[in-house]
């Protein structure tokens, strides 16, 4: 009996478990919705990548012989949605019995996706997303007895699982799971850096940036200047190209920051990865084989694949075990609203103004710009974790809710109960300026806590630490930084108090 398989635009997998399943008289549906490009404002590179993306699949697929329904976005006025998509799909071809599909990504999505068995009166087969190592059920298992989840164990866990990094006794490689303390090196302003690779749009992503530019004027970004990849040959071309050129320096400056060199050492294929045009385990086995063949150091590698197949699989695990629930959580009862600059990077901030300007210009920045400076500055600031989660998610090419709530109301606002950090990641000007050659480059003097022209950074920190002393006071892993605070006289504490107060009601001044 033919089915109806829908593909959405972040499985773009060749090895997807829905295409592994699939027979010849089976209909694939692909389809570009409002619905799912305005659930929340994305990145115009965001869309393009994706539409693209798509398309070059949808391409492929079709090359190989299969029966794609591919509908182009606004060219089907009664389709808005993947519900609509699939009506539309079962009015064309009526001989279908059944759908199926890959679990998709995000709990909203799975919940329309949930009422097509009843809405259409056909039987709805969801197979489990096996381009992650662990299931979602795995997971669960892991969590099951557990009081607190802890991303190492896990990850020793998936070590030993995937046998990456292993020696033949099933012992870490070098004689340590993690390398983490040899990956907070500041970065040397002259060394070399080699960008990574851009492709030239061709025909059909130039199409989709018209289409993006014409139909979504409104959001962060210029569509003109997608140079990302959008088939699976040119994502791998750029991931061989990182593996080659930066990932043995990756290790080192992993967590550094410099003024107007927004990668660094950073692969930049998170995006490529999240919709699918990457495979984890291929990625892992390249980086493993650089290690092996000399070619970057321990560090690197570990760094890497501890990325891949530890914190990513982690938090996937985290946002189905514990969704929905999970995305109403506010531990520190945050509620101020968004600054204007997090969308227009206008602030004299320097360390803010470079994150938020890469995100603009390319739906990227990396892991400390997202942890250390925008998120840092949200939790010191106590912005709404709704409309910081919501940013995340709109502005990274990368970002998916599966990926990016856990990190951003976990890690970045301290706002799950602890679930996912086990301190808040709270760091004043003093953190910024050893990572980063920002200070230097910024009108606020980052020596000065309080007073005409202190950075923001530092009275809000302590500012934070003292306006959450009820809550985080006994967090042990606080201890060092309250008796610093309880050290201050008490003017100074009063001088600090005052100063951020200062500031937080006039943050769209800074
Ligand atoms: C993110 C996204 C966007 C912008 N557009 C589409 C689309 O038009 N069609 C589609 O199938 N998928 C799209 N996606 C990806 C989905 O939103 C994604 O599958 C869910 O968020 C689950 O991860
Ligand atoms: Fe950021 Fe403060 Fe440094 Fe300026 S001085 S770049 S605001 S940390």
């Amino acid at each position: 009996m033919p089915r109806l398989v829908v593909i959405l635009g972040d499985q773009l997998s060749p090895a997807l478990a829905s295409l592994e399943a699939i027979a010849t008289d089976d209909v694939i549906l692909m389809a570009e919705v409002m619905a799912e490009a305005s659930y929340t404002k994305h990145h115009s590179h965001k869309l393009v990548l994706i539409f693209s993306a798509m398309r070059h699949f949808a391409d492929t697929l079709q090359q190989l012989g299969h029966q794609v329904l591919y509908l182009k976005f606004a060219e089907y006025p009664s389709v808005l949605s993947m519900t609509d998509a699939v009506a539309y799909a079962l009015t064309k071809h009526p001989e279908l019995s059944s759908i199926l599909l890959t679990e998709c990504g995000e709990y909203r999505l799975e919940q329309e996706i949930a009422r097509w068995q009843e809405q259409f009166n056909l039987p709805l087969e969801q197979l489990s997303d096996d381009r992650f190592l662990c299931s979602r059920q795995q997971f669960a298992n892991w969590a099951k007895d557990r009081q607190q989840f802890r991303m190492e164990y896990f990850y020793r866990e998936m070590r030993r699982y995937s046998r990456l990094l292993m020696n033949d006794k099933n012992q870490p490689e070098g004689g340590k799971w993690n390398y983490d303390k040899a990956n907070r090196k500041a970065c040397p302003p002259d060394l070399a850096q080699i960008p990574p690779l851009q492709f030239e749009p061709d025909a059909m992503t130039r199409d989709v940036m018209v289409l993006v530019e014409q139909h979504f004027t409104d959001n962060m970004g210029d569509a003109t200047t997608f140079r990302l990849a959008v088939t699976g040959k040119q994502a791998r071309q750029a991931f061989l190209h990182f593996v080659e050129q930066q990932l043995a320096q990756f290790g080192d400056y992993q967590d550094a920051m410099l003024l107007d060199q927004p990668f660094l050492f950073h692969s930049i294929c998170s995006m490529y990865l999240n919709i699918g045009l990457l495979d984890v385990r291929w990625m892992c086995l390249k980086v493993e084989q650089a290690y092996k063949d000399g070619k970057v150091p321990l560090n690197a590698a570990e760094g890497f694949i501890r990325q891949l197949i530890g914190w990513r699989e982690f938090v996937r695990g985290l946002y189905w075990l514990l969704m929905p629930e999970y995305k109403t959580r506010n531990t520190l009862a945050a509620q101020r609203p968004l600054p204007a600059f997090y969308w227009t990077a206008k602030t004299q901030m320097r360390c803010m103004q470079q994150a938020i300007q890469s995100t603009i210009d390319y739906a990227y920045s990396h892991h400390i710009h997202r942890l250390m400076v925008t998120g840092n500055f949200a939790l010191l600031t106590a912005l709404n974790p709704d409309e910081v989660t919501d940013w995340y998610l709109a502005v990274y090419a990368d970002a998916f809710e599966w990926v990016e709530l856990p990190n951003t109301l976990g890690m970045a606002l301290f706002a799950d109960d602890a679930v996912l950090a086990s301190k808040p990641y709270a760091a004043s000007g003093k953190y910024i300026q050893r990572m980063s050659n920002y200070c230097q480059h910024c009108p606020y003097d980052v020596k000065k806590i309080y007073g005409e022209g202190a950075c923001p950074f530092n009275a809000l920190y302590w500012g934070f630490l003292d306006r959450n002393s009820e809550q985080l006071g006994g967090n042990a892993r606080l201890q060092l930084a309250y008796q610093q605070w309880h050290k201050k006289p008490e003017q100074e504490q009063q001088a600090i108090r005052q100063h951020a107060d200062l500031i937080l009601n006039s943050l769209e001044k800074l």
